[in-house]
């Protein structure tokens, strides 16, 4: 019999050791993926604080224009003598007949042209200044255009909401409108003049001092370095610019959908085919974009203008679309990703190779346990195993009362065998029988040892003599059985056994179980071989 414990021990070794693999193998994956989705994650967080931070650069940049807007429009505002102007302006278009007015009309516009020019101009030159507008309420009627001065009496209450709502409340206004042309970011104040009939402050209208997105968004995109541009959607542009404007504009660009008011890169229209924009997005929006081994990181985030400002059941005018160069971002997420991959494969196959020679080691100690204890020719357990089994196995059977069986077997003239047959025959038949001898024992706690030579042994815890008889007998059949010719042999002309049973239940006082066994052995040979002996 094959020391199956020892075996079985291999095997599970070996089973161990492909679990221990497999569960390595699987939190390396965890391990890597979790690294994976985290760096991703400090990735998307860094251009998701990357596009707040440019959004609020963007808003506070608006919110400055604005507040520089306003600031001009206050400070003229409280100059005595052009009010006064503004009001001679206003008195005489109400004399000649509203709209632009008549002579009169055109001489206090020609005064404060004439008084306010040289600064405006000045202020233009230096500063992003587009518009200076006097406009005269209610609503919105246009007295003076500083910038455009052949242009006055025209009425605008329709898009000039700034105006119309700084003339009705008679206080300050800002915010961004859509004109004919172009956009107008404003700052709206209030005047007031002193009438010299009745020497009471009246109110004269509106002064407007506007410029537009083209002059802010160069500021942007010098000090915070990111592309900016103003889109703003055929809804919002529709009824406000001209419309002979819009229709050769959608006519040239066929394949957007917005209206570019003001850019500062000229791939602007790139940028919109490569992003897939919703239609209506509120929130501020991310995205990453790949081109030519380039890494470009988009942001865009909704437009209102002043009446979108004023009532948010309106649909968002635009939407403002910044990007920038992220590569050496990207590029350093990526790095990490390797390294991460890398430090996961060595690390799995470090372990692998710490796990191979810890399992190659034990599978050594236990090749060479089994050595010790098997016999080579037969692979049954050896005398030495035997020995010591036995002794273990005795001192339980009688801690626990329990009957202990043995069965010495011996070949029949074995030596006459060899000398017929040859040596290597001889050793062929030792083997055939000692595969025969473990298919007799049923339990697992009975083994089969080779005793030495052409003698086997079976050891048979908690039988009695009675079965150990009938398994002797069992045993000596199935060796006949197998009809391994012996010419030579005086009992048959096949190959034979001869047992000899003991059972310490039956041994007589003081007596050896082995011994026992064996002079049954030696009665069974003296009694013609081929037996067994007790025979009851
Ligand atoms: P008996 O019936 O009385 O047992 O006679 P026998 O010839 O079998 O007994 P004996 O003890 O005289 O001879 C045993 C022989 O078994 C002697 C030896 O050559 C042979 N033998 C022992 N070990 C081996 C072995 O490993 N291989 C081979 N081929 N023969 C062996
Ligand atoms: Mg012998
Ligand atoms: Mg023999």
């Amino acid at each position: 019999m094959i020391p199956f414990k020892l075996i079985s021990l291999k095997n599970k070794n070996k089973l161990i050791l492909l679990y221990i693999s497999f569960i390595l193998f699987i939190l390396d994956i965890i391990f890597i993926s979790i690294n994976y989705s985290l760096t991703k994650k400090t990735l998307n967080t860094n251009l998701l604080q990357r596009a707040q931070t440019h959004q609020e650069e963007f808003n506070l940049t608006l919110q400055m224009t604005y507040r520089n807007m306003l600031q001009i429009s206050t400070f003229i505002s409280q100059n005595k003598e052009l009010n006064q102007l503004f009001l001679q302006g206003k008195k005489a278009v109400e004399k000649e007949g509203g709209g632009a007015g008549g002579q009169q009309a055109q001489q206090a516009r020609q005064q404060l042209l004439n008084k306010i020019k040289t600064s405006w101009d000045y202020m233009t030159k230096e500063f992003n200044i587009r518009q200076l507008h006097y406009q005269l309420g209610p609503g919105s009627l246009s007295f003076l255009r500083v910038h455009k001065p052949e242009k006055f009496g025209d009425r605008m209450d329709d898009l000039r909401h700034i105006i119309v709502a700084t003339n009705a409340e008679k206080t300050i206004h800002t915010g961004f409108e859509t004109g004919r042309i172009y956009s107008g970011l404003r700052g709206v104040s209030p005047v007031w003049a002193t009438d010299p009939n009745t020497d009471k402050k009246v109110y004269v209208g509106a002064l407007e001092v506007g410029t537009s997105f083209k002059q802010i968004l160069p500021i942007i995109t010098r000090l915070f370095h990111v592309n900016a541009s103003v889109l703003l959607t055929k809804q919002h542009i529709e009824n406000k610019m001209w419309p002979q404007f819009i229709i050769e504009y959608f006519n040239k660009n066929p394949n957007i959908n917005y209206y570019l008011e003001a850019t500062t890169s000229p791939n602007t229209k790139n940028m919109l085919s490569a992003l897939s924009i919703q239609k209506d997005f509120i929130t501020l929006q991310t995205s990453l974009i790949e081109e030519d081994s380039r890494y470009l990181s988009a942001y865009y985030f909704p437009l209102r203008d002043y009446r979108g400002t004023q009532n948010k059941a309106l649909p968002p005018s635009g939407f403002i679309l910044m990007w920038e160069d992220v590569t050496p971002l990207v590029h350093a997420f990526k790095h990490n990703f390797m390294i991460n991959i890398a430090l996961g494969i060595i690390g799995f196959l470090f372990a692998q190779i710490g796990l191979i020679w810890i399992f190659n080691r034990e599978n050594k100690l236990l090749d060479a346990k089994q050595n010790a204890l098997t016999d080579g020719l037969t692979k049954l357990f050896n005398r030495r195993y035997f020995d010591s089994t036995l002794q273990r196995e005795l001192s339980r059977a009688k801690r626990y009362k329990e009957p202990l069986s043995l069965i010495v077997c011996d070949i029949d003239f074995f030596k006459v065998y060899n000398d017929t047959y040859g040596h290597k025959a001889g050793d062929e038949c030792l083997k055939k029988i000692a595969q025969i001898l473990p298919t007799q024992i049923k339990r697992s706690s009975d083994f089969v040892a080779r005793y030495g030579g052409e003698e086997f042994v079976i050891v048979l815890p908690q039988t009695n003599l009675k079965s150990a008889i009938n398994l002797a007998k069992k045993a000596n059949k199935a060796i006949y059985s197998l009809q391994i010719p012996h010419k030579n042999s005086a009992t048959k002309p096949v190959v034979t056994l001869t047992l000899g049973v003991a059972c310490t239940q039956n041994l007589e006082e003081g007596a050896d179980l082995f011994e026992t066994a064996d002079k049954n052995l030696y009665l069974a040979k003296n009694s013609g071989r081929n037996r067994v002996e007790p025979d009851i």
